[in-house]
């Protein structure tokens, strides 16, 4: 049966508004891990084997048992409500990869840079990107086992970010953790969105 563009069988409800999020950081972060937790489809990913050919150039410290790395991107998808499902591109870590940023960053509403306080620094890349191209984002911190914790303002000075970009805690590999980063990240995108409206 067609039911147009508007008509829709009885009781199939609007269609849900789709979003598309990056999720950014340095080598190693956990950005596949993340994409994997909250997927509710299997995550397509383009893992490829770390070789001897990255020695010298994958910086493994902080993630030694790291096998695999992401070479295009990671994909998945989650239903936060009857109305918002969020598309999850992971981009990879490496910076011989960047020429995929550019087309994975179309028509994202935002982007999580997850950083790691071992190695905070490696998330400037992201930071850099994603302020030069006013997408709004926020900075979730993967807790791995033995980093040094440290309080969340310290870590949103020592990055240098701007007062309203929020910053919080969470765990790549813990679905509601890695939910309630993408629930932030979607209402600060829109805040910010209404926030420059109003400007305009
Ligand atoms: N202990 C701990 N290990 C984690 C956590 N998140 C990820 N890992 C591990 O850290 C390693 C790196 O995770 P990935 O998800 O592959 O990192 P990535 O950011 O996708 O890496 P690239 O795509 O290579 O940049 C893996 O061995 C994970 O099992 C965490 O929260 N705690
Ligand atoms: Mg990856």
């Amino acid at each position: 049966m067609d039911y147009g563009h508007s008509e829709r069988p009885p009781g199939a409800g609007a269609l849900p508004t789709a979003i598309k999020i990056l999720v950014a950081g340095g080598f190693g972060v956990g950005k596949t891990t993340l994409v994997g937790a909250v997927s509710e489809t299997r995550p397509l990913r383009t893992e490829e084997v770390l070789t001897e050919t990255g020695v010298g150039i994958d910086d493994l410290s902080g993630v030694e048992t790291k096998r695999t790395t992401t070479v295009a991107m990671d994909f998945g998808r989650i239903t936060i409500s009857d109305d918002l499902v969020l598309y999850l591109f992971g981009t990879p870590g490496q910076d011989r990869f960047w020429f995929v940023w550019d087309e994975l960053a179309l028509g994202a509403i935002g982007a999580v840079v997850l950083a790691d306080t071992r190695r905070l620094a490696d998330c400037f890349p992201s930071i850099d990107y994603f302020e030069e191209r006013g997408t709004p984002f926020l900075v979730a911190v993967n807790c791995f086992e033995g980093a040094r914790k440290f309080r969340l303002d310290e870590v949103q000075a020592a990055l240098n970010l701007d007062p309203e970009v929020p910053v919080l805690l969470c765990d790549a590999r813990r679905r509601e953790s890695a939910k309630e980063v993408l629930i932030t990240l979607v209402e600060h995108a829109m805040k910010t969105r209404d926030a420059r409206r109003r400007a305009e």
